[in-house]
């Protein structure tokens, strides 16, 4: 497979981990790609871009006359068309305990989070009650992941996986939302380990882009709320 991929483009906001593991894959493949980045501040209301996703995500990526959205299924499908190198391993216990890693991050630690993210970027104010059982719910997905990883540099094998960049991304984020990883010393070494690649580097959401968001959604909120 020839390496000019300059036909693929990926819609994304690039502070999101949602699109940041979509972005990752495609540095870690040595993908060329064009990145169109968005504001989600009414940006993915377009017409233009409800055509691409109708339910108007980010990430979605094109790739010349295919578009595909749910990074989940960008990431199957970067793996079948681009399959070197390899981001899944090839023995069953490898790719199932990938996937359930994958599953385990946006069914289980997404959700279990999602009060804390929403009150950290300004989308909700949420009670201590709510606050209490969501940091008791992250522990226990952050507990499973902990015994998971071990001792191990990367979540299955020697080698990166679509584990390490689905939930790596999604358990580094957790620092932006004031999560504390000190209990949780094998996740700290691994996300610190993740943290030296270059793609990590390079897609690392800097505080004051987190601000810029932050001050988007007020305004979007504020403007929506008046109509
Ligand atoms: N399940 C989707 C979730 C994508 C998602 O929630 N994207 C958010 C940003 S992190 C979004 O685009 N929100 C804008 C909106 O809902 O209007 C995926 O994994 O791609």
């Amino acid at each position: 497979m020839p390496k000019d991929k300059t036909m693929l483009k990926l819609h994304h906001l690039p502070i999101s981990f949602n699109s940041r593991r979509v972005w990752i894959a495609l540095l870690e493949k040595g993908l060329d790609f064009e990145s169109i980045p968005m504001k989600l501040d009414g940006d993915q209301l377009t017409p233009e871009f409800l055509a691409l996703n109708p339910f108007h995500h980010i990430p979605v990526l094109v790739d010349e006359n295919f578009s595909i959205f749910e990074s989940l299924a960008i990431l199957d499908y970067l793996e079948a068309k681009y399959p070197t190198p390899s981001l899944i391993p090839s023995d069953p216990q490898g790719l199932g305990t990938v996937k359930m890693i994958n599953l385990v991050t946006i069914n289980e630690l997404l959700p279990a989070t999602r009060p804390l993210i929403r009150q950290s970027m300004g989308f909700a104010t949420i009670e201590t009650a709510e606050k209490k059982q969501a940091e008791e719910k992250s522990a226990i997905v952050l507990n499973f992941l902990e015994n998971l990883i071990g001792d191990r540099p990367y979540i299955v094998g020697d080698t990166l996986s679509l584990g390490d960049i689905v939930a790596g991304t999604m358990v580094g984020f957790l620092q932006n939302i004031d999560v504390s990883l000190t209990s949780y010393p094998k996740l700290s070494t691994w996300i610190e380990h993740l943290s030296q690649r270059e793609s990590w580097q390079q897609t690392e959401p800097q505080p004051e882009q987190i601000a810029e968001f932050r001050e988007t959604i007020k305004q979007f909120m504020a403007q929506r709320s008046s109509k």
